[in-house]
């Protein structure tokens, strides 16, 4: 299936209409707002652990509290409603719902997605749930982790069960959220959880974490209703070698295949990369890579969704201390990319997303694609009269809204774009230090006021496009 959305002015105002149809949301993730850590049966999970050891997260900032979003939710989706989002996209909180990654549910966790569910639907808003956004159950991870085979099973197991429990009612369903972060930050570079540093354990876990997506993706399809959408989330790079020289482009082949293709390749063409293979051949044969596995993983998927901030540059050069990029270290060197930067010294550059968009259009023509985060963090505060204004936050999403816009018009099917992030949230390794929400969050009261960034993005919702 290859369609093409043309814009077309349903919008008389909008100067670059979005389709009708086209979904405007807004994302979060579980361990990032919900708080009520220990709660209703909910166990830790990888980042309960990591949050909580000292030294690993900056402030000693854990998710105890979060947002509190787990006691206000009728409060955080009426402010859905208010801004007018048309999609919400949430995680749920894998030992919220099986605490030990194995068993039956817990029935207070179901709840409490239920009426989380159950509020979006009444107000209009389209569910849109992601099974895994990074919080493995503490219990899997002292079986072994994502290194290890088994936990692509247990993930089956507990898409299975939410599937049965919610399957009547969310419409679109993601399986992960950024396996490379959780595969490469997470077990190469240790700077996510659960903190390892084993370059080969990375890359075991970058299989299993696509073997859990093939097989959720078959347990999902068996469950959900035939018309439900099954996808998943990546963060595909827009690698730039920083000169034409050969060495340079080498560099960005590498990264290419570490950030992209080791997870698109198995996802849509059935193999790993030959170079990436050759590349980490020092680390591992890749004998984790069983008969039948890449069969499971490219079963097909409805939509494929993409998180996107800044680009990568990259040169020749070597990196010290422990990498996230197995078998590069010694051939490669990140470059910051000019321009102004975020709060996270991301370099603020739009071109990225149009070059990762008109890329998956050539290599992926058939599966639509969804933005399923883009956004930025600032130091924003609240002035004495009670109001935020974050004008970078407007400037970033515009350029990155006129890229989505432009990419369309050059055949990329797109099909939504959501927001990162609703609310100001733990911002993992960085705690509460950097906000990335339209709607600021004063943790102390819980107190949420809108952004002038987030009335923006009710007017361009409103309008159907940018003015
Ligand atoms: O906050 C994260 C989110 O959890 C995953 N994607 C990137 C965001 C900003 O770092």
């Amino acid at each position: 299936m290859t369609t093409t959305h043309q814009p077309h002015p349903a919008h008389p105002t909008a100067s670059a209409p979005f389709p009708p149809g086209f979904r405007w949301g807004a994302a979060t993730a579980a361990y990032q707002i919900e708080g009520a850590a220990a709660e209703d049966g909910r166990t830790p999970s990888i980042w309960d652990t990591f949050s909580h050891t000292p030294g690993r997260v900056r402030n000693g900032d854990t998710g105890d509290t979060a947002a509190d979003h787990y006691h206000r939710v009728s409060e955080d989706v009426a402010l859905m409603a208010e801004l007018g989002l048309t999609d919400y996209r949430f995680s749920v909180s894998w030992p919220r719902v099986q605490p030990t990654g194995r068993g039956p549910a817990v029935q207070k966790g179901l709840d409490f997605y239920r009426r989380l569910v159950d509020e979006l639907l009444g107000k209009g808003i389209r569910p849109v749930l992601t099974l895994y956004h990074w919080d493995l159950p503490q219990e899997l991870e002292d079986a072994g982790g994502w290194p290890v085979r088994e936990t692509a099973y247990r993930f089956a197991d507990y898409a299975a069960l939410v599937a049965a429990a919610l399957g009547d009612r969310v419409p679109a369903w993601g399986t992960l959220n950024e396996p490379w972060c959780a595969a490469f930050l997470g077990y190469a570079e240790g700077v996510h959880a659960p903190g390892r540093t084993d370059a080969a354990g990375a890359l075991r876990a970058a299989h299993h974490l696509n073997l859990a997506h093939g097989l959720a993706t078959a347990a999902l399809r068996d469950r959900l209703p035939q018309e439900a959408e099954v996808s998943l989330t990546l963060n595909p790079a827009a690698v730039r070698p920083l000169t034409d020289g050969p060495q340079d482009q080498d560099a960005a082949r590498r990264i290419d295949a570490l950030a992209n293709r080791i997870f698109l390749d198995p996802l849509f063409s059935g193999s790993y990369p030959e170079d990436l293979v050759a590349d980490t051949r020092e680390l591992t044969d890749w004998s984790f890579v069983r008969a039948g596995d890449l069969a499971e993983i490219s079963r097909p998927i409805d939509w494929l969704g993409l998180n996107y901030y800044t680009p990568t540059v990259v040169a020749a050069g070597e990196h010290d201390g422990p990498s996230a990029w197995p078998g590069a270290e010694r051939h490669v060197r990140f470059v910051p990319a000019p321009g102004p930067v975020t709060a996270m010294g991301w370099p603020v550059d739009a071109s990225g997303l149009h070059e990762v968009l008109t890329r998956l259009r050539d290599e992926i023509p058939d599966v639509p694609l969804v933005i399923t985060e883009n956004g930025a963090a600032y130091e924003d505060y609240a002035d004495p009269g009670g109001e935020v204004h974050d004008p970078e936050r407007v400037a970033y999403l515009r350029s990155h809204l006129g890229a989505v816009h432009a990419a369309m018009g050059e055949g990329v099917d797109v099909r939504g774009y959501f927001l990162w992030s609703l609310l100001d949230n733990f911002e993992w390794a960085f705690g509460y230090s950097k906000r990335f929400g339209m709607v600021h969050v004063d943790f102390a009261s819980q107190r949420r006021t809108p952004k002038d960034s987030a009335r923006w993005y009710a007017e361009v919702i409103a309008r159907g496009g940018l003015a």
